[in-house]
């Protein structure tokens, strides 16, 4: 395949997943998290099981400095990013709006709204350079319906919704693809983050039917950079058949 790829958030779940699915189909990939530790280890793991190259580049999304200063540095070598896969995010709490911490509104929405935009203009003078790229944002089919006691994290990820169209509308000219997938429930470390290491509660989430599975959203990101140049998926839903949307699940 021979791609270059940057995936945001590559530490743990979705990001992992995606990460070695294109390391097994021969890219290179530019990886990022915040764990340095859990960041060098993959790109180690990779690089030895795949023989490609792995970057690891370890900032937080919400620091605007270091976004640009890092990702504005990149060298000629990995300068030609074929896909910018916006994957980095979290839901923290699950609280009426009443009581929700404001605090936790404000890491969601730095985290999923702000820190998506900065990466990626940080990341669009290459693709424009080259008049051609693929970015991929992971919404939530919270950012497709509201559900009781989502408020901060559904409106960060209708913002998600919202700024794949914009930026499908503005980037046309440029001849960039703009995907936003958007899971249903998928066991990875989302929940324990969302319940602040609650591992029961976590589990919870998760139990009386087959959620989806990291792997699971690796093959279609992967998918739709497979399609020909003149074919974008525009967006689409990917969810465990046992959830029919936001709120029903058929438990056993
Ligand atoms: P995980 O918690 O397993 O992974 C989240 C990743 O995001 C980690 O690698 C984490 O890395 C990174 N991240 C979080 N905050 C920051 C930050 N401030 N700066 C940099 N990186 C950050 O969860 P998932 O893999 O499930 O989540 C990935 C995306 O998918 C998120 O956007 C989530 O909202 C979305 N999603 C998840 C669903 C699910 O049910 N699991 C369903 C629908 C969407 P680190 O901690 O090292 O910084
Ligand atoms: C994660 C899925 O339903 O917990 O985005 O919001 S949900």
């Amino acid at each position: 395949m021979n791609k270059t790829i940057l995936v945001t958030g590559a530490t743990s779940g979705f990001g992992k997943a995606i990460a070695e699915k294109f390391a097994a189909n021969q890219s290179n990939i530019i990886i990022t998290g915040r764990r340095k530790d859990a960041l060098l280890a993959l790109a180690n793991a990779l690089e030895t099981k795949y023989t490609i190259k792995v970057l690891p580049l370890t900032f937080d999304v919400r620091n605007k400095k270091e976004v640009f200063t890092i990702l504005s540095g990149l060298t000629d070598e990995w300068k030609n990013i074929d896909v910018l896969i916006n994957n980095a995010g979290l839901a923290l709490g699950r609280d009426s709006f009443e009581n929700a911490a404001i605090d936790d509104w404000e890491t969601m929405l730095d985290t999923n709204v702000k820190g998506m935009m900065y990466v990626t203009r940080a990341i669009l003078p290459y693709l424009i350079a080259k008049q051609k790229g693929h970015i991929i944002n992971i919404g939530s089919i919270a950012g497709k319906e509201v559900y009781q006691y989502g408020n901060g994290y559904c409106a960060s990820k209708y913002a998600v919704d919202a700024l794949s169209k914009s930026m499908r509308i503005d980037l046309l000219h440029h001849s960039i693809k703009v995907t936003a997938i958007h899971p249903g429930a998928a066991e990875t470390e989302f929940s324990l983050v969302r319940f602040k290491g609650d591992a029961a509660k976590a589990a919870a989430v998760y139990e009386g039917y087959t959620p989806l599975y990291a792997t699971d959203i690796a093959d279609t990101v992967f998918y739709c950079t497979t399609l020909p140049e003149h074919v974008c998926i525009n967006e689409l839903t990917i969810m465990p058949t046992a959830q029919a949307n936001a709120n029903l699940f058929y438990k056993k």
